[in-house]
């Protein structure tokens, strides 16, 4: 069986990528099946930028195709903070979801969007990137237990609930994640199908 590298330790990123790859052709390992992994200084100055550091030295570690997640949270009456910065923001979700509440006092314009880009990495070589969106609104509180990060104050467009309060399965249809994920995987497909048209 094939198998792929996601460059990530998070686990919650690896079980929605479980749920997403419905192939049982392909194995999907992370980084948590390389506990040794030096770990990698994520200097970018874009989501692409991070995506492509982290794909490229898990690819470079391991020695097999590899594809990093690398994605956040803008706020647009924030100037797109937290953006790149969103793991980064406080020390554990629950201060990160405070400081936006905190810094989104008084603030009636709740839109937001999550980004997510991903990029794949083969041979030490990054070969491309895909980005994915959702559109949504900031709530007033958390709500809900369920997905990671942001999901308790994050309502997407034409629902009522928070990522939190959606199952997996409905937050899976829909999310950046997703998003970003249905071009990797057209892509992928593609590729596969030229190299079987040249034998
Ligand atoms: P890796 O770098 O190891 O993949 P990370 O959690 O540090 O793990 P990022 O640098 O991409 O990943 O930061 C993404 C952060 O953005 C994440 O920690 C959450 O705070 C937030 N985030 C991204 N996708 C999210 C989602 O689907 N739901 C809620 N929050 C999300």
């Amino acid at each position: 069986m094939a198998f792929i590298v996601i460059a990530t330790a998070n686990a919650h990123k690896v079980q929605e990528y479980r749920e997403l790859i419905q192939d049982n052709r392909v194995e999907l390992k992370s980084l948590l099946d390389y506990p040794a992994f030096p770990g990698v200084e994520e200097n970018g100055s874009s989501f692409k930028e991070n995506a492509s550091i982290k794909a490229l030295a898990a690819c470079k570690y391991c020695d097999v195709p590899a594809f990093a997640d690398d994605s956040g949270l803008e706020v647009m009456a924030l100037n797109g903070e937290p953006g790149i910065y969103s793991a980064r923001y406080a020390p554990t979700s629950e201060e990160r979801i405070a400081k936006l509440l905190k810094n989104m006092e008084g603030v009636t314009d709740r839109r937001a969007r999550f980004v997510c880009v991903i990029a794949i990495a083969v041979n030490g070589e990054v070969i491309d990137t895909f980005e994915g969106e959702i559109r949504g609104t900031i709530g007033f509180e958390p709500k809900g237990t369920n997905g990671f990060g942001y999901d308790p104050v994050f309502i997407p467009e034409g629902e009522t609930r928070t990522f939190a309060e959606l199952s997996s399965e409905e937050k899976n249809r829909i999310s950046h994640r997703a998003n970003a994920f249905k071009k990797a995987a057209e892509f992928v497909e593609d590729q596969m199908n030229c190299l079987n048209e040249d034998f």
